[in-house]
């Protein structure tokens, strides 16, 4: 019996909440080894993002070929990638992979910065979609980036499986329904979602496509790991850690306080 192991291509947030950090949390909250690629780093707290700082393409390279050369990768996620440059590269070494791969595109955080700049929408729908097993926008970042404002996420969902994807979940943290909704490109599921009314969701979508990549790992079907990402995300939220910094607090899949 050996460990999954899932694999986060994303951002190092300083403050722990969200981006790399929540990603190598939930892996293991959901039973895998996990390992990252970074492609950028943040620095930045609760209260926003001051400062972003991209690597080098050959060295986001090197660490894709440390994890795949040794440690090997049951499933994958990407999260904040930034760059056209950066998206390029993590294309590049993906295709032909076959890895299961979680896209979570991210473009902007829940403090208002952006986290993809404008002109990669266009190179993250065109290189990584073709090779995502599901992409996970909330509402906004489908809208965003179908141009469908105002759609159901139905629609939503639809369109973003027709841009390429193999299968498409737009959470339901925001918005009027607390309903991810899943289309597989077959067949569409309302998942529903609890909400917390907690000022601590920061991290709470990298750890709901992060836990969806670690259930992907662990070889559950697609339906069942979307189930179980809502509700493990939900409960990152429920106990988020609002006494942490003077902002959005950051989600807590491990329920710390429920130990101390
Ligand atoms: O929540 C999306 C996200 C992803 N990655 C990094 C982030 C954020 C949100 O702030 O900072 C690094």
């Amino acid at each position: 019996m050996s460990v999954p192991r899932a694999l986060t291509i994303a951002t190092s947030d300083s403050g722990g909440g969200a981006g790399i950090q929540a990603d190598l949390k939930a892996f293991a909250a959901a039973g895998c080894h996990g390992t990252s690629a970074l492609v950028a780093l943040t620095a930045q707290n609760t209260v926003g993002v001051d400062a972003v700082h991209e690597l080098p393409p050959s060295f986001i390279r090197a660490q894709l070929e440390a994890v795949f050369g040794d440690i090997g990768v049951d499933a994958a996620k990407t999260g904040m990638l930034f760059s056209r440059a950066i998206i390029g590269t993590v294309a590049d070494f993906l295709a032909g992979r076959h890895v299961p791969l979680v896209v979570d595109p991210v473009l902007i955080s829940s403090s208002g910065a952006r986290l993809l700049q404008p002109d990669a929408i266009e190179t993250l729908i065109a290189r990584l979609f073709p090779l995502a097993t599901v992409v996970t926008p909330n509402l906004s970042e489908a809208e965003a980036l179908t141009g469908l404002i105002g759609a159901s996420r139905r629609v939503l969902a639809e369109h973003l499986v027709d841009l390429g994807a193999a299968a498409a979940i737009v959470t339901g943290g925001h918005g009027d329904d607390p309903v991810d909704h899943l289309f597989d490109g077959d067949e569409h599921h309302e998942l529903p979602v609890v909400r917390h009314a907690i000022a601590a969701t920061h991290g709470a979508g990298c750890t709901h496509s992060a836990t969806l990549a670690a259930l992907l790992a662990r070889g559950f079907p697609l339906l069942d790991a979307a189930r179980e990402a809502g509700r493990i995300a939900s409960e990152a939220v429920r106990h988020g850690l609002v006494e942490i910094g003077a902002g959005d607090g950051p989600v807590d899949v491990f329920n710390l306080k429920g130990r101390a």
